[in-house]
């Protein structure tokens, strides 16, 4: 079905709304979930993207989540920008291996214009392979953006992570504001959005709903949400927070799907950690695409026999790629 052919997608929503969604009995929020992404997609379909960090480590940001914060000891070395023929080689792998989309992540706070020259010459090596291409490079101004669409980047990872009220506990060197100014540079330079956050960082669901309502509140919703579980490094400060109650994270899946049905939502950072059981339900939830590859940036995923093992249990399909327009 075409993007909002009804135009029934809402952007109104408020927190107290998305509250009562949490709040719904588990088996009614599911239940609408999942209708509503019969509405939009082949639910039996799950998309294939792989992850690369182009750039390691040394990040002069301090998210308390982020394993390549240069502040953090999460053993992680500091490394350069890779070579473009190295990432290409990688992304044939994955195109090799059934994936569809490349994303390319660099631990910067946000490109040097001189960084774009490679990073461009990666994201036309990547489509001239087949794939569709994604970036997550921190923030972006207007210019940084239109040169990214120029060079044929697709999408442009850029994630809200939390709600605004509980963003400070977690990050304190850029603000919710400038996540969404990025946000606009991408959106105006034609680009598809790839925008979500983590969950169990220590938040309450009053906050996994605000950043739900954030989320939804673009106009219009990104195409791709990614919805990440924390995964915990030792030697950052969020190492050690207590687990989010598995069937919490199923329903913000839910939730995020119920709010922006047309959305790809992503099962994201964090399957290393969850059953088979728990992935399962995220998939009857509405998520419709995972990570496939060892590593996630620096942190592992599950291996691809484990992946290929459970789509077989579920009769589950690769999704071809998404080519809606932005
Ligand atoms: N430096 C860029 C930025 O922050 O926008 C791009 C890369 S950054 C690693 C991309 C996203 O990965 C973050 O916004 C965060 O949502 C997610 N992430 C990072 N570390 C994580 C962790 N330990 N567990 C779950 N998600 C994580
Ligand atoms: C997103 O929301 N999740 C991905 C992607 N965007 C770049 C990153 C997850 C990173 C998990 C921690 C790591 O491997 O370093
Ligand atoms: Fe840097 Fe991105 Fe990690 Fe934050 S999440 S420390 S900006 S790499």
């Amino acid at each position: 079905m075409p993007y909002d052919a009804e135009n029934t997608l809402r952007h109104d929503w408020s927190v107290e709304e998305t509250e009562s969604l949490f709040n719904l009995p588990f088996n009614d929020l599911i239940l609408r979930a999942q209708t509503l992404h019969r509405q939009y997609f082949d639910a039996n379909q799950v998309q294939m993207s792989t992850l690369l960090s182009v750039k390691t480590g040394g990040c002069p940001e301090d998210c308390a989540y982020c394993p390549q914060s240069a502040g953090h000891d999460a053993g992680i070395k500091a490394e350069k920008l890779m070579a473009v023929d190295d990432v290409l080689a990688a992304a044939k792998e994955a195109r090799d291996g059934g994936s569809t989309r490349y994303c390319m992540g660099a631990a910067w706070r946000n490109p040097k214009d001189k960084d774009l020259d490679d990073i461009c010459a990666m994201v036309e090596g990547v489509s001239a392979l087949g794939l569709e291409s994604c970036a997550t490079l921190g923030m972006l101004t207007d210019a940084q953006a239109a040169r990214l669409a120029d060079a044929g980047l697709d999408y442009y990872n850029h994630n809200l992570d939390t709600s605004e009220e509980f963003y400070g506990r977690i990050i304190t060197t850029r603000t919710y504001q400038d996540r969404l100014e990025t946000l606009e540079n991408v959106r105006q330079a034609g680009l598809k959005v790839c925008c979500g956050g983590i969950v169990g960082l220590g938040e309450d669901r009053r906050d996994r709903a605000g950043m739900m309502m954030a989320l939804a509140n673009l106009t219009p919703h990104p195409e791709s949400v990614p919805v990440n579980m924390l995964v915990q490094v030792e030697g950052t400060p969020l190492a050690g927070t207590s687990a989010l109650d598995p069937l919490e994270f199923v329903r913000t899946v839910a939730v995020a799907k119920t709010m922006m049905p047309a959305s790809v939502i992503r099962l994201s950072a964090g399957r290393e950690q969850m059953t088979d059981e728990m992935q399962a339900l995220c998939f009857l939830a509405g998520a419709a695409s995972i990570f496939t590859g060892e590593k996630l940036l620096t942190t592992p995923n599950p291996e691809k026999d484990q992946d290929a093992s459970l789509f077989e249990r579920l009769g589950l399909s690769p999704a071809p790629p998404d080519d809606r327009p932005a």
